[in-house]
């Protein structure tokens, strides 16, 4: 079942037809974020990993260096919530464990800010962001992201709510203290596990996140 890892590979963080409590199946893949679809322009993109890393250096990827990194195929279902789940994503990309091996974060980090285009973000729990099925993808179900969906990039992690997994993503920001991110500050969960529907700020207890 979803919430069980199967597998790295082909299998992980699909359903099966279960749900999590509260979700209703989505007709097709609905297209669904805040504020406009940004241009892609290929000479000013990189993606960067900055903050508390363990040289202290910042590490940055042109778009042609990402894509030459070791790659990982991930299906999983996509948790909006506001309710909907799409199902039997077919992703492909890089594994958020490869990118911590290549920049390494400091002994002291415990979270992470996924940055995207305009300033969205999303915080998560480093080890929410080291599970073996986050990652950062480029394809979906054998072509390029298209650009509503997130071209060139986005996170995906499988077992938690879909805000938590920016499209168009620019930056990971190793973090030594947790910080609320775009939605987490407007009342979304500040941890967002799917499967224990945790979806509201309001449901948070004593140790999920920051006060608000
Ligand atoms: N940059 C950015 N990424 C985002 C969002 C957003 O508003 N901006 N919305 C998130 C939310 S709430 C969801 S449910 C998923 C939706 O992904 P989809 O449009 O591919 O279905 O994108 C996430 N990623
Ligand atoms: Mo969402």
């Amino acid at each position: 079942m979803g919430s069980e890892e199967t597998g790295t590979g082909w299998g992980a963080y699909a359903t099966d037809g279960l749900l999590p409590p509260g979700q209703r199946l989505a007709r097709g893949w609905p297209v669904s974020h805040y504020g406009p679809v940004p241009r892609f322009r290929p000479g000013r993109w990189d993606l960067k990993v900055f903050g508390s890393t363990r040289t202290g250096d910042d590490h940055t990827w042109s778009l042609d260096a990402f894509t030459a990194l070791p790659t990982v195929e991930v299906v999983a279902d996509l948790h909006c919530a506001t309710g909907t789940t799409s199902t039997g994503h077919e992703w492909f990309g890089v594994a958020a464990t490869t990118l911590l091996e290549l920049a390494p974060p400091s002994p002291q980090v415990t979270h992470v800010m996924a940055w995207a285009e305009y300033g969205y973000s999303a915080n998560l729990r480093l080890s929410d962001f080291a599970s073996a099925h986050t990652l950062l993808a480029t394809h979906h179900n054998g072509e390029s992201l298209t650009a509503e969906h997130g071209f060139p990039l986005r996170l995906v992690v499988p077992h938690l709510y879909g805000y938590k997994g920016p499209k168009w993503l620019r930056g990971i920001e190793y973090m030594t203290a947790d910080r609320r991110g775009f939605w987490e500050e407007r009342g979304y969960h500040n941890i967002g596990e799917a499967w224990r529907g945790r979806r509201h700020s309001y449901q948070e207890e004593d140790g999920d996140g920051p006060p608000r």
